[in-house]
């Protein structure tokens, strides 16, 4: 059996993860994997995922099976955490799940089971698991323009041109925030318009939040998510807890399906159970009982908000610093718009080769399509990549 397997194409992200970490140069820099990364290049646990922890390690009496949903407590507080008030509880249905990516592949079955024949529409670019996904479930795929590589912002144009192609009941898969890998984001008034367009169409929204609390704060981060969920009948949200929370090998995620009136809500509750127990029986418990002991602690919860903050902060910092830099350098502003970008990404917009040249000649790891992980920077390696970006010709 087993010989009639073929080689399946790897994950870019996670290869050049594995390249890094066997150049011997120490003088590398890891701009790859999106994971967040101190000064010192480690990636803390939380002082308030300690604590929880401990917490729970003292208090839990019992690990027995939770529910197919997970605990009702993290789908709630999640709940809270990403739409706020801005639908009403008894439409949302809710499955925790392993990881933002556990979310993304039970909301494309949702929609492979309730709408066969619908494309997803993806950004142009997009995080490589969307489509690798989409594909290996059979679904139908279109991409949308998104990013302007001379401006490196958003091409809105090409955006809405794009976007009047979708057919009734397709669905547009849409970042959150901190938008992977551009690091360009879409302002309020075009989610309005882009809103407007779909409504038209009879489209459904599918929203990929991996990074509340990057960008612009926790509160900003969510507010295109809620102003897209409070304008449908219908909507999928996939969260994943993995960056805010720190907690990347826990696999904690969660899938809200927003559905028209209670009723429909049942409907959407049973079905993301049984497709629960389809694949795994019960979600992963620990990183969400984590989250929820957090966001239901007002002290825990204020010293988490803290730390995000600082953590959003510093990757401010380093976006002003890389474009000074680059201002000083090249005697002009093109590489502002890396202090516009947003989250922990932004996409240089240069070629594979010269992507090729600032590994092999100054061992810097960015992914092939340009993008870099901001957060892998230092205060002493921005002027080392500002150097090498310059003496890449970029
Ligand atoms: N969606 C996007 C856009 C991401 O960048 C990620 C990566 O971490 C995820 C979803 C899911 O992450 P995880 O499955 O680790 O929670
Ligand atoms: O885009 C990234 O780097 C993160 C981490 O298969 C990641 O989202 C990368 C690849 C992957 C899963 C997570």
């Amino acid at each position: 059996m087993l010989e009639n397997l073929i080689a399946q194409p790897a994950d870019k992200i996670l290869a050049l993860m594995a390249a890094f970490k066997a150049d011997p140069r120490d003088t590398k820099v890891d701009l790859g994997v999106g994971v967040y990364k101190d000064a010192t290049g480690n990636t803390p646990v939380m002082r308030a995922v300690k604590e929880a922890e401990r917490r729970i390690v003292a208090d839990q009496t019992t690990k027995a099976y939770t529910g197919l949903a997970g605990d009702p407590a993290f789908g709630a507080a999640m709940r809270d955490l990403v739409l706020g008030d801005s639908v009403a509880a008894e439409r949302v249905a809710a499955v925790a799940t392993p990881g933002g990516t556990g979310a993304i592949r039970q909301a494309l079955e949702l929609i492979k089971m309730a709408s066969p024949d619908a494309t997803v529409w993806l950004s142009n670019p997009t995080w490589p698991n969307h489509p690798s996904i989409i594909r290996y479930l059979g679904m139908n795929m279109a991409e949308y323009r998104y990013f302007d590589s001379a401006t490196r912002g958003v091409d809105f144009a090409g955006l809405i041109e794009d976007l009047g192609q979708i057919k009734s009941g397709d669905v547009v898969l849409i970042h959150g925030c901190c938008h992977n890998p551009t690091g360009a984001n879409l302002r309020a008034e075009q989610i309005a318009e882009i809103i407007t367009l779909m409504q038209t169409k009879g489209a459904i929204p599918f929203i990929d939040i991996a990074y509340q609390g990057f960008g612009d704060g926790l509160q900003e981060d969510a507010q295109i998510t809620r102003q897209i969920a409070s304008a449908f009948d219908n909507c999928l949200i996939a969260a994943s807890c993995s960056k805010n929370f720190g907690i990347y090998r826990e696999r904690t995620g969660i899938l809200m399906g927003i559905a028209k009136d209670a009723d429909q809500q049942k409907l959407t509750q049973q079905t993301l159970q049984f497709l629960n127990r389809q694949n795994y029986s019960f979600p992963p418990d620990h990183g969400a009982r984590v989250v929820t002991t957090i966001l239901n602690d007002p002290a825990l919860r204020k010293d988490w908000e803290a730390e995000l903050e600082e953590t959003r902060n510093g990757m401010l910092v380093l976006r002003q610093q890389l474009a000074d830099e680059l201002r000083r350098l090249t005697n002009s502003d093109r590489f502002d718009f890396l202090a516009h970008h947003r989250g922990m990404f932004s996409l240089l917009g240069t070629s594979p080769d010269k992507v090729e040249k600032l590994r092999a000649d100054h061992g810097i790891y960015m992914v092939g399509d340009s993008r870099m992980n901001i957060a892998g920077l230092n205060a002493d390696t921005v002027p080392i990549l500002a150097k090498a970006i310059v003496a890449a010709g970029i």
